[in-house]
């Protein structure tokens, strides 16, 4: 395993972990590093970088040195596309959007990427990514079929059928900003049956339900829009404090 998952992997061993996920299309980089210092201060686990739209080219590549710059925390990229690649990371969620109806989301638009991801260096981590109702932005982009938000059994097939197919962590995602969070008798079920880290995130804007969410029997929560929304860098803070707690209790 590369650095960024074995550190994952050693820190899962001890406690839930909460990564924080920067868009840079909503965020400049001076605001991104200040988030990211913030987030080490705090006791985050890493930062995660990308968007379904703009999320590219020299807007990325600033926002992720910002980070680098300003925080210690490893940078891994969650790319929409192949567009979504920055040398200056340190990892990839080398993802499939699994229950895309378009090809380019499954497999497509990794082919594209890998060679960029070679020769950078970037260390890929394989992830099944799975669309849970409502889905937002990302949903549609992704043409996926989204899952309904009442059958914990079709996502626990896809996730098992990830693991199956090598993939190294499983991401049930509402959509950023989604008015709700995945299901906790969703995220369970899927708990159950896999064996590999499970991630979650999407819709996840208070301490209760980042607690509800790891008492369901997630590893990984991702938060955006609770902290990149709030109005001030100090309530960014309080946010990211209530946040934490939620996750590590
Ligand atoms: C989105 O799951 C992440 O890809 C985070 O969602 O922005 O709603 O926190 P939020």
């Amino acid at each position: 395993l590369g650095r960024v998952e074995s550190y994952i992997h050693a820190k899962l061993k001890r406690e839930k972990l909460h990564f924080v996920l920067l868009d840079p299309d909503d965020v400049d980089p001076e605001t991104a590093g200040k988030i990211a210092r913030m987030s080490e201060e705090i006791g985050v686990d890493a930062i995660m970088i990308g968007g379904s739209t703009g999320a590219e080219g020299d807007v990325l590549d600033g926002v992720v040195r910002a980070i680098r710059e300003s925080s210690n925390l490893p940078t891994i990229l969650f790319p929409g596309s192949h567009g979504g690649i920055s040398r200056y990371a340190d990892a990839i969620f080398f993802m499939s959007l699994l229950n895309s109806t378009n090809p380019f989301f499954i497999t497509g638009s990794q082919a594209l990427g890998a060679f960029t991801v070679k020769r950078y260096g970037i260390e890929p981590i394989p992830m099944a990514y799975l669309i849970i109702e409502p889905g937002e932005t990302v949903g549609w982009v992704g043409d996926a079929k989204p899952i309904p938000r009442h059958k914990p059994k079709i996502a626990a097939a896809y996730a098992l059928a990830g693991q199956y197919l090598g993939m190294r962590f499983v991401y049930l995602e509402a959509g950023s900003g989604a008015p709700q969070p995945v299901p906790p008798e969703m995220i369970s079920l899927v708990r159950k049956v896999i064996d590999v880290p499970l991630i979650v995130g999407g819709g996840i804007r208070t301490e209760k339900q980042a607690r509800a969410a790891v008492e369901a029997g997630a590893d990984i929560i991702v938060t955006g829009t609770a902290i990149e929304k709030a109005d001030s860098l100090e309530s960014a803070r309080e946010k990211l404090e209530e946040l934490n707690r939620g996750i590590k209790g």
